[in-house]
């Protein structure tokens, strides 16, 4: 009995896992970071998440500020707690609420640069789709080659998921672990 509820504890464990899987968002999808895209449209319908990673690609002519929701609104980054430039930025996100984010060149944030990301604790379920428009799966962007090597093939490579499909693995194998607990929790009940 005592193995059985280790095994147990142990499964649940497997099972909780998965749901820290975090995600890399391409701000702006193919567009990036740059004028003319509305980012109040890009953000409708994405779940963000502490762990999750915003990554922006921008030319030269654009750079990353993170103000407060003061510098967002009047489109100030005098106040900026941070800069970036170089046209890859990885931001990751660390804190619930919501972070701002302006061009600070001139003119661009008003010209409607500016990208507030709501940011939700990873153990807040989704909010509900609206009818007409169901959410698809998230899908991982092709991570670019700058990111992360794949793993080494000779590492045994089954429980390394890669970081194309991480999410959809991890989706399947929180199910089947869902699964196989309750199968065990009710072999040890009868
Ligand atoms: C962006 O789209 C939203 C609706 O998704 C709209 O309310 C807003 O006015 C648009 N912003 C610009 C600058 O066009
Ligand atoms: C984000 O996290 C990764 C590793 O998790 C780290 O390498 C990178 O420097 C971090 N980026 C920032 C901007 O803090
Ligand atoms: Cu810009």
């Amino acid at each position: 009995m005592g193995s059985t509820t280790a095994g147990v504890l142990f499964l649940l464990l497997l099972a909780g896992a998965p749901a820290v899987l975090a995600v890399t968002f391409k701000v702006g999808d193919v567009a990036g970071w740059t004028s003319g895209v509305n980012y109040t449209t890009w953000v409708t319908g994405k779940t963000f998440r502490v762990g999750d990673t915003l990554e922006f690609k921008y030319g030269p002519s654009h750079s990353v500020s993170v103000v407060n929701k003061a510098g967002f609104d009047a489109c100030d980054s005098s106040g900026a707690t941070q800069s970036f430039s170089g046209g890859d930025t990885k931001i990751n996100l660390t804190t619930v609420g919501t972070i701002h984010f302006i061009c600070p060149t001139p003119g661009h944030c008003l010209g409607g640069m500016k990208l507030a990301v709501p940011v939700l604790d990873p153990a807040t379920p989704s909010p509900k789709s609206p009818p007409l428009a169901p959410r698809s799966p998230r899908k991982p962007k092709t991570p670019s080659p700058s990111e992360s090597p794949s793993p080494s093939p000779s590492l045994p490579t089954s429980t390394t998921p890669s970081p194309s499909n991480a999410a959809f693995k991890g989706v399947t194998v929180s199910y089947g672990m869902m699964g196989l607990t309750m199968l065990v929790i009710f072999v040890a009940m009868s």
